[in-house]
């Protein structure tokens, strides 16, 4: 156990360093949105690792301008959600760490928080629920990273049919879980983006997560080793995503 931590962190410490990732640009139905619009993202590719921290809501140091312009989604339509390495894409040809250093494994989620006006919401005290998450796939040992990594940095997902029509953040976030073996190591990488529902949906899912509230540096999601000797699959165990269950239409 011991000796396979160790060589977890001479292995992984090296490609880890700054090879972090973005949440940027949306699509919906396949069509592409635009760079940074209606997504409040950083400007630097850092995570947040103090889950306790008011950052872990929307982050920190946002790109200006933000941006507040509103996508409008249709309830049922596919959102993909484009992470890249760095702010724009890569910025060098065949930055092998483009979108996400191939170490980061670990889940992706979505969530929402009603707001009157997705453009302009402050993101303090807002109730969150989940609408989507891809943790690991315990027959391939293949986690909601590699899902990304394999759409060259998008991620899709289905806006559930029922969910109310109306103005939302969507707080889109993936947790890399190569350092989760100490506390603290866990590292969050997300951006809220403001959304208009449309349809005729009249559901909000009633689990909802306080960000931050809801997650702690000890949940068995977070708090993990997932390595077995050098492989990183959780030992082909069930992954315990963090946050509540995603609603049900
Ligand atoms: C975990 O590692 C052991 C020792 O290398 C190996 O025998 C076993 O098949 C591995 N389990 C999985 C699920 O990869
Ligand atoms: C609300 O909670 C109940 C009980 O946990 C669950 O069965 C139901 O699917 C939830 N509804 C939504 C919209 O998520
Ligand atoms: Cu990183």
């Amino acid at each position: 156990m011991r000796t396979s931590i160790l060589f977890s962190l001479v292995a992984f410490t090296a490609s880890a360093v700054n090879a972090h990732a973005i949440f940027q640009r949306i699509k919906v139905n396949g069509v592409d949105q635009g760079q940074l619009v209606g997504v409040r993202a950083p400007a630097v590719d850092n995570p947040v690792k103090d889950v306790t921290s008011p950052d872990i809501a929307c982050n920190t140091g946002l790109k200006a301008p933000v941006s507040t312009a509103v996508v409008t989604v249709p309830a049922g339509a596919i959102v993909s959600a484009w992470y890249q390495h760095v702010l724009g894409g890569p910025q060098m040809a065949g930055d092998k760490d483009n979108p996400i250093a191939a170490s980061h494994k670990g889940p992706l989620m979505v969530y929402l928080a009603k707001v009157d006006n997705a453009g302009t919401a402050s993101w303090t005290g807002l109730e969150w629920f989940k609408i989507a998450e891809e943790g690991l796939d315990i027959t391939t040992g293949k986690w909601g990273v590699d899902t990304m990594i394999a759409g060259n940095g998008w991620w899709s997902f289905t806006m559930p049919s029922c969910v109310a029509a109306g103005q939302y953040l969507m707080r889109v976030e993936l947790i890399a879980l190569h350092s989760a073996y100490a506390s603290g190591g866990a590292q969050f990488y997300f951006s809220c983006s403001n959304v208009k529902i449309t349809g005729s949906g009249t559901t909000i899912g009633n689990d909802t997560a306080k960000f931050p509230g809801t997650y702690a540096a000890n949940d068995p999601g977070i708090l993990l080793n997932i390595y077995n000797g050098t492989l990183p699959n959780n030992d082909l165990k069930p992954y315990a995503i963090p946050g509540p269950k995603p609603m049900q239409c």
